[in-house]
């Protein structure tokens, strides 16, 4: 039987987590966006009632929960502001390599450094030459002695300026392509440079930036996993943390629909509200389809990872579907504004610009597209 009913556990965080984007989030979410400032204020309230470092197991402080009240939290937050919604979930992408693959001492260590104050960590796997094609990186992770030395530039890493540690993947065999790449953790040290914050169209409120590793020397025993086996690392962590990217652009999208929908009651032309005319009714209608369908899409590639079932088909495709209705349903509920969706007065623009990186960040909508495709035509067992 499926059952889509939550427990009360899961209803009291959902309402948990959309108190908090109403009422810390939202109230400020547009200043933060004008302005691209860091929401640190926000992430200390955020880290104090438990929202962020969702995953994080019970034996290392955090809460422990499923991936399907990941999902309800991570649309909440998008629903509140999805710039600031990523900062507080970037950790949970830091984190995922180490919970997948790290030693006990690792997780240990760099897992407890997350729950016990509000600390921050980065995912650093994209390069500038190297975004879909992952395989293509250049940085450098050298072994000499019992320390890997790490060489080399990310880009686009989130929370990048503010990160105490950093999960990065560096090549250890350079010639042997996906299968010569190892992942590191990396305390913040002298020999890291962050330069680069990115002026970005949306999502402004998160910290985007350029990562670069000179000569950084990392203890052996910081890998994590196995040596040459990083990519696989890499796509298992996507594989967890995309339905809930999906779930943010869930949110964005269910904000924008709220706000055309209100609009549309209010606004008069022809004298009556413009939600009388069929055309505005079936835009609206087409909003509530995506974004339902987007969130069944959503819930059931989290609960696939909650029951331990490999969910790399159905994660890219609540990624891909979700990502591209939130860009749909937003551009959309800007139409529904009219000529006033378009001026910053209101609050659709700004759902609109934050759409788009969902369909170019953890993988664009055509790497999806992709890996479904791949899913479905050669399915492999990993
Ligand atoms: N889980 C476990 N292993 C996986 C996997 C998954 N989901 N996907 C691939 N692998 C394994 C494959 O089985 C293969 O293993 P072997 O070396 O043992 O054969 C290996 O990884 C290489 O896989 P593949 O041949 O499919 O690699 P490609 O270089 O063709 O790349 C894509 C595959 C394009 C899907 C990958 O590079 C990708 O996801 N790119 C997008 C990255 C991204 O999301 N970037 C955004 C920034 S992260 S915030």
């Amino acid at each position: 039987m499926v059952d889509f009913t939550l427990t009360d556990e899961q209803k009291d965080l959902r309402e948990m987590a959309h108190n908090f984007a109403e009422n810390e989030i939202r109230p400020v979410a547009w200043e933060y966006d004008k302005d691209g400032t860091w929401p640190q204020e926000i992430i200390d309230k955020a880290w104090e009632v438990g929202l962020m470092n969702t995953h994080i197991e019970e034996e290392y402080g955090g809460p422990g929960l499923d991936y399907l009240s990941g999902c309800l939290i991570e649309e909440e937050l998008g629903w509140g502001c999805s710039g600031i919604g990523t900062s507080l979930a970037a950790n949970g992408l830091a984190a995922a390599p180490i919970q997948v693959g790290g030693s006990e001492e690792t997780k240990k260590k760099y897992l407890e450094m997350l729950t016990e104050s509000p600390k921050m960590a980065a995912f650093c796997l994209t390069e500038p030459d190297a975004g879909s094609d992952v395989a293509g990186m250049k940085t450098r992770a050298e072994k000499k002695g019992d320390k890997y030395v790490l060489n080399g530039s990310k880009c686009f890493i989130t929370n990048g300026q503010y990160a105490d540690f950093y999960t990065v993947y560096a090549k250890t065999d350079p010639d042997a392509g996906s299968r010569g790449i190892s992942a590191f953790v990396v305390d913040r040290q002298d020999g890291i440079t962050i330069d680069k914050k990115e002026d970005k169209m949306g999502q402004r409120a998160s910290n985007t930036a350029t990562v670069t590793f000179n000569d950084v020397e990392v203890p052996a025993e910081n890998m994590i996993g196995e040596e040459n086996k990083g990519f696989k690392l890499a796509m298992m962590t996507l594989d967890r943390t995309r339905p809930g990217v999906a779930a943010m652009a869930v949110g964005i999208a269910r904000a924008a629909m709220e706000a055309a929908a209100d609009y549309s009651k209010e606004r008069q032309q022809f004298g009556v509200p413009i939600a009388m005319h069929q055309a505005i009714q079936f835009l609206i209608a087409d909003m509530a389809v995506k974004v339902d369908a987007s969130r069944l899409l959503t819930w059931q590639s989290a609960v696939q990872l909650d029951q331990g079932i490999r969910n790399t088909l159905t994660s890219s495709e609540a990624k891909r579907f979700a990502a591209d209705s939130a860009m749909e349903v937003t551009t959309d509920a800007v139409q529904v504004f009219g000529g006033y969706g378009f001026i910053k007065e209101y609050p659709v623009e700004k759902f609109m610009r934050d759409a788009k990186i969902m369909q170019l960040y953890e993988g664009t909508s055509q790497i999806q597209r992709m890996v479904i495709a791949r899913e479905i035509l050669l399915p492999r067992n990993v």
